[in-house]
C-alpha cells in the first residue's frame, strides 16, 4: 500500500475524456447558466433517479437551505439539531431566524422527536431536521407535531441521496427536504445543491428565488438570490448519474468491510442502520467508548500520523460556536445526547476508491495496532 495520506472521502470522478463531449455541447451553444439545457436535464433525471416528482437545482446546499426557508416564508423561530454541519443553522440566520436547539436521539444522531413539543413558543413556525449520516429522522413523528402545531418542516437532507425507506424516496417527506451535492458527497457536481419540492407552484416559487425573484424582463417579485447551478455543474451531474450507482455499490463494501473488521473491538460501537433502509454509506461513524485504550481525540491524532485524517463530524456542536453558544437553547444541560455523541464520535474514510489494503490497515490500527 502507498503512505499516500488517506482523507475522510475522495470525490467520485468520472472518467475525464468522456466529460469533453459535454463541454463541446457548452462551448458550442454557449449557454453557460440561467436554466440552460443541461440544468433542465438534470433537473428531469433527477427526478425520476431518486423518484420525486420536483427538484429545483442550486450552485450548493447552503444556498438551497437559505431559500427553501424563504419559498416557505418561514421566519421567528425554527426547532433544530445542533448535530450536523454549521450549514444547517447558518440558513436560519441568513434569514434573520432564531435557530431553537432541541436533543438528539443517541441511537439515529437525529433530532429526537420526543424533545420537539417542549421546544415550541407561540413564535415557532418550522422545524428544520437533519438526516445525518443519511440515517432517517423520524420523519413521521416529526410530520405529526408538525401538523397538530401548523408547522413547516424542512429536511436537511445533505447526507441522504438516494436513502429510502420501505415506501421509496425519504426525500418524499416534509414540506421540502434539501440536497447537497458538493465534492465530499456521495453524488457530487463538484459544488451543487437541489430543493425537492412536492408541488410545481412551489417549484416555481423556488425558480423565481433562486433567480434574483425575476419573473421575466419587467418583473421582479422578491429579493432573490443568485442560487443557479451553471451549465458545467449540470453536465457533470447528468454524467455522474451514470455511476453513482456503482459508486453505492463500492461504498457498501467498505461499510461490510469496516463493520466485519471492528464489530469485536472493545470499546468502539458501530452504529447499525435499520435494516429496512436503503443506506447509501455517505459516512461512517464510530463511536469510541471509555473502556478503549485511547480517547477519542487521542485516536483520531494516531490515525493523523499514520497519514489516516479521519474526522470528528460533528464535534463541536453548532451550539459551541460564538453565534450560537448565547442562546438558550444552546446550553449543554439542553443537549446532554448531543454533547455526549459529539465527544466519542469519528467518521473513518469512506469512498468508492478506498482499497481493501487501506481499510485493511485502518481496522488494524483501530483494532490494536495504534
Ligand atoms: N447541511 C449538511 C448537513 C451538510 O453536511 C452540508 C455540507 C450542508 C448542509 C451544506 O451543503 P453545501 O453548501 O456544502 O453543498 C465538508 C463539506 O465542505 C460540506 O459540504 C459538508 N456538508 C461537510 C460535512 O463536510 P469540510 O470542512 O469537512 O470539508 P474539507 O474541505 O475539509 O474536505 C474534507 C476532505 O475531503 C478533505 O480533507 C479532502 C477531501 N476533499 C475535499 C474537497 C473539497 C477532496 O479530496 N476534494 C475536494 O474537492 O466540510
Amino acid at each position: 500500500m502507498s503512505d499516500k495520506p488517506v482523507y475522510i472521502t475522495q470525490p467520485s470522478l468520472p472518467p475525464l475524456e468522456e466529460f469533453v463531449p459535454y463541454l463541446q455541447k457548452i462551448w458550442d451553444s454557449k449557454i453557460l447558466s440561467n436554466n440552460g439545457p443541461f440544468h433542465q436535464q438534470l433537473e428531469m433525471a433527477l427526478c425520476e433517479y431518486l423518484g420525486v416528482k420536483h427538484i429545483a437545482l442550486f450552485a450548493n446546499g447552503t444556498l438551497a437551505l437559505v431559500t427553501a426557508l424563504q419559498a416557505l416564508r418561514v421566519t421567528g423561530e425554527v426547532i433544530t439539531t445542533p448535530y450536523s454541519f454549521v450549514a444547517t443553522a447558518h440558513s436560519l440566520l441568513w434569514n434573520d431566524i432564531t435557530p431553537v436547539f432541541v436533543d438528539i436521539d443517541p441511537n439515529t444522531f437525529n433530532m429526537d422527536p420526543e424533545k420537539i413539543e417542549a421546544a415550541i413558543t407561540p413564535r415557532t413556525t418550522a422545524i428544520l431536521p437533519v438526516h445525518c449520516y443519511g440515517y432517517p429522522c423520524d420523519v413521521e413523528r416529526i410530520q405529526k407535531i408538525a401538523d397538530s402545531y401548523g408547522l413547516k418542516v424542512i429536511f436537511d437532507a445533505a447526507h441522504a441521496f438516494g436513502v429510502q425507506d420501505q415506501g421509496g424516496s425519504i426525500l418524499r417527506y416534509g414540506d421540502l427536504s434539501i440536497l447537497s451535492f458538493h465534492a465530499t458527497k456521495v453524488y457530487n457536481t463538484f459544488e451543487g445543491g437541489a430543493i425537492v419540492c412536492p408541488d410545481a407552484k412551489t417549484k416555481q416559487r423556488i425558480d423565481y428565488l433562486k433567480n434574483f425573484g425575476i419573473v421575466d424582463e419587467t418583473t421582479v417579485i422578491a429579493p432573490g438570490i443568485n442560487g443557479k447551478m451553471n451549465e458545467i455543474q449540470a453536465a457533470m451531474g447528468m454524467l455522474q448519474l451514470k455511476y453513482v450507482d456503482e459508486a453505492i455499490i463500492r461504498r457498501q463494501e467498505v461499510d461490510r468491510l469496516y463493520r466485519q473488521g471492528l464489530e469485536a473491538v472493545d470499546g468502539l460501537s458501530i452504529p447499525a442502520m435499520p435494516t429496512t433502509v436503503r443506506h447509501n454509506y455517505s459516512y461512517f461513524p464510530v463511536l469510541v467508548d471509555p473502556d478503549y485504550p485511547h480517547s477519542r481525540d487521542a485516536l483520531y491524532e494516531k490515525l493523523k500520523s499514520e497519514g489516516i485524517f479521519s474526522r470528528r463530524y460533528f464535534y463541536p456542536l453548532i451550539t459551541n460556536f460564538s453565534m450560537y453558544k448565547g442562546l438558550p437553547s444552546a446550553h449543554k444541560d439542553n443537549l446532554p445526547e448531543a454533547s455526549c455523541i459529539a465527544g466519542m464520535v469519528v467518521c473513518l474514510p469512506i469512498y468508492p476508491s478506498l482499497t481493501i489494503e487501506q481499510v485493511d490497515k485502518i481496522v488494524n490500527l483501530l483494532g490494536g495496532g495504534l
